[in-house]
């Protein structure tokens, strides 16, 4: 008893003595214990993982609020034009070892955790992500946060707070499971509530259009039903100064209960409401590229953008500005055609609300909001049947379709013909009628961008094409960029390390700073260096994908990585059919120019999309076959690490030696991980698609393994009647290859299972796997022999690092700040 006095007084001794919240370990340790004790009511000697998890998340997350609070009061006093970044979704990922690097505390917190025989990195791996987006597009929106925050430019993103993200991937037998993501389960330290955030949000029923006593048109929306939204802010941080809120809303009843019927003693009828509306944000839905066209989508869409709307005018009123200058001191940006029924929202808003005419309001909506667009898949591109919106949000149907007839008024005026008209069209009558959301998004917006160079041009060329005639200035580029504070800095901290040594931290803030390492990349002592840091980081993953799927890798093998959502046309069925030709050939005993090889595959697939679930079986059948065959698994391993996301992300592009772009050349609008796996070091073997052109650009050709046809040889394949058939019949180990899918050998003599992925191949193959084949086996066999000669090898990772400084997202968002946003970013400075 006597004892646990004195550690409780010594305890109380060190919470107790240091208010301050600072950087230093001592003052990190302080506030650590005394987060633990008061918010979690727990010593550390009885604490568990999540308990040290989430003291010190608070710990940091005050010195997080301490630098918004700070960019918030300069930005007001600037009365600065900030941009809302509207987007349906986000992957922040693992906030505690972000925020600790932009805070510099890294070293301190470690230390301090150590005096308390406590090791950093298993707190780390405590942290569940948010898993908020379905894959780039929503990891971008994430890397853009931070790079906005870092330089300063005043921002905030608007979202949805899903109960439940993207669904956790299980493997079992060899197919994808889908569980439920619980990622609010244990608690959520790093958001704050803002109950008094909060706005009302209307569904269904009428309009009433009436002119009033003054000869003024009047409409009101009389809904059938309507619940509230409510702001959670999580701050995000910039390095070394600034930071900026992810708001996101949650839905909720406006009343908890519905008091007249609780009042006639339908307890259960009464809760129901509060359910229903709850629903609204539960779920994140995982189709990325593809439309699921569901009711509860329009509305999750609708309900985030009219909640940040509404918090935009706020804002803009609060401040003591006029809502007539909206569009001066605010842009919109639109993450995709998600949240564009914006556009229809700010003008009801604005006419309905706030009694402004129509051309007014139009003319700061069309000021107001920038899109980007991410695809040019034709089954991605966003359309809403007529019945559905009008059922949904009737008024919004209304001022899509006076919008629309202005702007075809303006067409008929400048003499465009009936066909033109009908295709630049808001609204397609060619099926069932419904809302072109592309087109509603280019029309209401001053600006439209694409993600690369490459989409942007053929988004010029095709999607938009009428549009980028009539309005040529309207259309942009902004290429994309990653985060590499968090893509090298966090997740690979040795060569980080080794980087700093040799050129400063400068990198940090202006990664163009890599260029210094090009004078280094023959140098040979370097050179080893480079390398050991790679073997580690693939020692680390061969430890972590044998704890996930019991399969080993030797460290020493060439990492040949494909990851990122399992689709049909960024081809990981290509990667197998190579794959294939190589156990053929060893079983063949022909094992010349084959170095051995670990083959790391990770994604997930919409849980609705045969093919590409397919495609996983396939993968884990191919891996049972070859990592079980005493020929040949030393020579080859074949790895499906489940549950693809950031958090494994930050484990998997360290390690990686070859980097896999292989979709067809024009259908990735950009790609990121291309970005980040070049950042780490990784070779790419890739197609002339998205920004793997730029890629190659900056890093050289002869660091480039290319690959495939262009996307004009795609397209003329495809206008001369592409015959796959053609390949099988003239090329005989492609021929042996794809019949091993039909064989049964892959599938217990099964040997229906993979027939819908062979008959597609063989009858239409719509991604061009077959043309392209023979040029991808090929330029594999050159990488081998590369990877046969360490010091070239290494060499050409050197200088993929040394030319990636242009992939930066730092840079993107400049980019986005001078062509489209014309914003100063408002640096802070300690
Ligand atoms: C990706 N798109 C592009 N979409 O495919 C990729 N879609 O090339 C690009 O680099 C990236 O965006 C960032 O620009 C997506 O990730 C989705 O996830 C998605 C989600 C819902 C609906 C449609």
């Amino acid at each position: 008893k006597r004892e646990n006095k004195k550690l409780e007084k010594h305890f109380l001794s060190q919470i107790e003595n240091t208010e301050k919240i600072g950087f230093s370990k001592e003052e990190i340790k302080a506030s650590f214990l005394k987060k633990l004790f008061y918010n979690l009511g727990r010593v550390p000697q009885v604490a568990t993982e999540n308990d040290l998890y989430k003291a010190l998340a608070l710990t940091v997350r005050d010195r997080a609020f301490r630098q918004f609070v700070r960019s918030t009061a300069e930005f007001a006093q600037k009365d600065a034009r900030a941009v809302a970044y509207l987007s349906a979704e986000y992957l922040p990922g693992p906030h505690l070892g972000k925020n600790l690097l932009n805070l510099e505390i890294t070293d301190e917190t470690r230390e301090a955790l150590k005096e308390l025989d406590l090791d950093l990195d298993e707190i780390l791996r405590e942290e569940v992500e948010p898993g908020l987006g379905n894959g780039g597009l929503g990891r971008l929106a994430s890397c853009y946060m931070d790079s906005m925050a870092t330089l300063g430019v005043p921002a905030i993103g608007y979202g949805i707070r899903y109960e439940f993200g993207i669904f956790n991937q299980n493997i079992k037998n060899g197919w994808q499971s889908e569980e439920t993501d619980l990622w609010l389960h244990y608690g959520n330290p790093w958001e704050v509530v803002r109950p008094e955030i909060a706005y009302e949000i209307k569904f269904g029923g009428r309009t009433e259009h009436w002119v009033d006593e003054n000869d003024k048109y009047q409409v009101e929306w009389i809904p059938d039903s309507e619940l509230k939204g409510t702001a959670y802010d999580t701050p995000i941080l910039g390095y070394q100064s600034n930071g900026i809120i992810m708001r996101l809303w949650k839905a909720e009843a406006i009343e908890s209960f519905d008091f007249s019927v609780y009042n006639v003693g339908d307890y259960y009828k009464a809760v129901e409401k509060k359910m229903r509306s709850e629903n609204l944000t539960k779920v994140l839905y995982p189709n990325d590229e593809n439309l699921s066209g569901k009711e509860l989508r329009l509305k999750q869409q609708y309900f985030f953008v009219s909640c940040s709307l509404q918090d935009i005018i706020r804002l803009q009123l609060m401040q003591g500005r006029k809502l007539e200058d909206l569009h001066k001191k605010f842009t919109i940006q639109l993450n995709d055609t998600h949240p564009s029924i914006a556009v229809a929202e700010l003008m009801r808003l604005l006419v309905d609300e706030h009694q402004m005419e129509w051309v007014d309001a139009w003319n700061i909506t069309k000021n107001t909001f920038a899109y980007t667009n991410h695809t040019l898949l034709p089954e991605a591109l966003e359309r809403w049947s007529v019945g559905l919106l009008g059922r949904l949000l009737p008024r919004h149907l209304e001022i899509i379709y006076e919008i629309n007839n202005r702007f075809l008024n303006e067409l008929k005026e400048r003499n465009y013909n009936g066909e033109q008209m009908a295709r630049m069209s808001l609204i397609d009558e060619s099926g069932e009628t419904s809302v072109r959301m592309a087109h509603l998004a280019t029309v209401g917006s001053y600006k439209v961008n694409g993600v690369s160079a490459l989409h942007s041009g053929l988004l010029k060329k095709q999607v938009l094409n009428d549009f980028a005639d009539l309005w040529p200035e309207k259309f942009t580029n902004v290429t994309n960029g990653v985060d590499h504070r968090r893509f090298l800095g966090v997740s690979n901290p040795r060569l980080s390390e080794l980087i700093s040594k040799k050129i400063g931290k400068h990198w940090l803030t202006d990664l163009m700073q890599l260029h210094q390492l090009e004078k280094f990349s023959d140098d040979k002592t370097f050179q080893k260096k480079w390398m050991e840091i790679k073997l580690q980081n693939k020692k680390e993953l061969a430890a972590h994908m044998e704890e996930r799927t019991g399969i080993s890798v030797d460290p020493k093998m060439l990492f040949d990585v494909h990851v990122k959502r399992i689709h049909e046309y960024k081809r990981q069925h290509l990667k197998v059919l190579h794959i294939l030709s190589l156990y053929k050939r060893l079983k063949n005993g022909d094992d010349k120019n084959i170095v051995p090889t670990a083959f790391i595959f990770g994604g997930k697939a919409a849980p609705g999309y045969f093919m590409a679930k397919l495609i996983i079986k396939l993968i884990n059948s191919v891996g049972d076959l070859v990592n079980n065959d005493e020929q040949v698994k030393d020579r080859l391993k074949v790895v499906f690490l489940p549950n693809f996301n950031v958090k494994q992300a930050q484990v998997v592009y360290p390690a990686a030696d070859l980097s896999e772009q292989i979709s067809l050349a024009g259908k990735e609008a950009s790609g990121t991980g291309n970005m980040k796996f070049a950042l780490n070091g990784a070779l790419t073997v890739g197609t002339l698609d998205g920004a793997n052109v730029e890629i190659r650009e900056e890093v050289g050709d002869e660091n480039f393994f290319l690959f495939g046809q262009s996307t004009e040889e795609v397209q003329k394949t495809r206008a001369e009647g592409y015959r796959p058939y053609k390949y099988y019949e003239q090329n005989e180990e492609l021929r042996e290859v794809l019949d091993l899918l039909i064989s049964g050998e892959l599938s217990d003599g099964d040997k229906e299972l993979f027939r819908p992925l062979y008959n597609n191949l063989l009858q239409q193959d719509p991604y061009q796997l077959l043309k392209d084949y023979q040029s991808y086996i090929d330029k594999q066999e050159e990488i081998h022999k590369v990877w046969s000669k360490p010091g070239e090898w290494a060499k050409k990772s050197i200088l993929n690092v040394a030319n990636i400084g242009k992939f930066s997202s730092d840079r993107s968002i400049k980019d986005y700040c001078t062509t489209i946003w014309k914003i100063d970013p408002v640096r802070v400075e300690d």
